[in-house]
């Protein structure tokens, strides 16, 4: 079954982060930070984030278009492995804003971070923005932890099945990370914000935009 997986991605499919450096970026501290439009699971890049929920062993709904799904299906059943271990260790639900890393296997990257964002339902309030930012923050800390991860994909955390509303969510996303990066000096060579539809990707170029202009 592993073998048949990691049959499904051609190299030609494959994104290298020296691809995705063609796209336009902006560097903080020698970190290139990009924009990219795509499947996380096609990235040949060190790590990439994975947008889970607090048990941490993939999600209930095999059928469901979420990262989580995309991310365990494709990576094989060694990554749920591995969150199992974890969770057995940790004994109790995975918090909102921490995050684990696991290896990757079958995917292209070598590592996934796995990271639980806030649920938005109804109003979204101080404690959803300090949530979310948390979850971008560990996963900084998690690269900045493990040496050979140099370069880092993050999705757009809690957007999808968690409702939290896309231009919040880029605006935090996007402030979180420069700012740590200002803070954070030679941890990650590069920064993608992986965003998965034209709308995504339109709002978060708008913030990106802002940004430069404060930067
Ligand atoms: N590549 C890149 N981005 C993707 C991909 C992909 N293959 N698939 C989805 N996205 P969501 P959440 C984007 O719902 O809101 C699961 O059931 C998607 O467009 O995956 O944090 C978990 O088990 C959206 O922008 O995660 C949890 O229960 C972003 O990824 C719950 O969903 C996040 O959408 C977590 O909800």
């Amino acid at each position: 079954l592993n073998l048949l997986l990691q049959a499904e991605l051609s190299e030609s499919e494959l994104v290298a982060v020296e691809q995705l450096a063609q796209q336009p970026f902006f560097t903080i501290n020698n970190t290139k930070v990009v924009l990219w439009l795509g499947d996380i699971t096609s990235l040949k890049i060190d790590a990439i984030v994975n947008a889970a929920n607090s048990q941490l062993l993939g999600c209930f709904q095999p059928l469901h278009e979420c990262i989580d799904n995309a991310i365990h299906s494709k990576a094989g059943v060694q990554v749920r492995d591995d969150c199992h271990t974890i969770m057995q260790k940790q004994n109790m639900l995975e918090g909102t804003g921490c995050a684990k890393v696991t290896r990757a296997y079958n995917l292209p990257s070598k590592f996934v971070i796995h990271t639980v964002g806030p649920i938005v339902q109804g109003e979204l309030t101080k404690a959803h923005r300090k949530g979310l930012a948390t979850s971008y923050q560990s996963c900084l800390e998690v690269c900045a932890q493990i040496e050979p991860i140099r370069s880092i994909a993050f999705c757009s955390i809690s957007t999808g099945v968690f409702g939290y509303p896309i231009e919040e969510a880029a605006d935090t996303a996007v402030t979180t990370v420069c700012e740590w990066l200002k803070n954070n000096q030679n941890q990650l060579d590069y920064v993608v914000f992986n965003v998965f539809s034209d709308r995504d990707h339109h709002c978060y170029q708008l913030f990106i935009e802002e940004m430069l202009c404060r930067i």
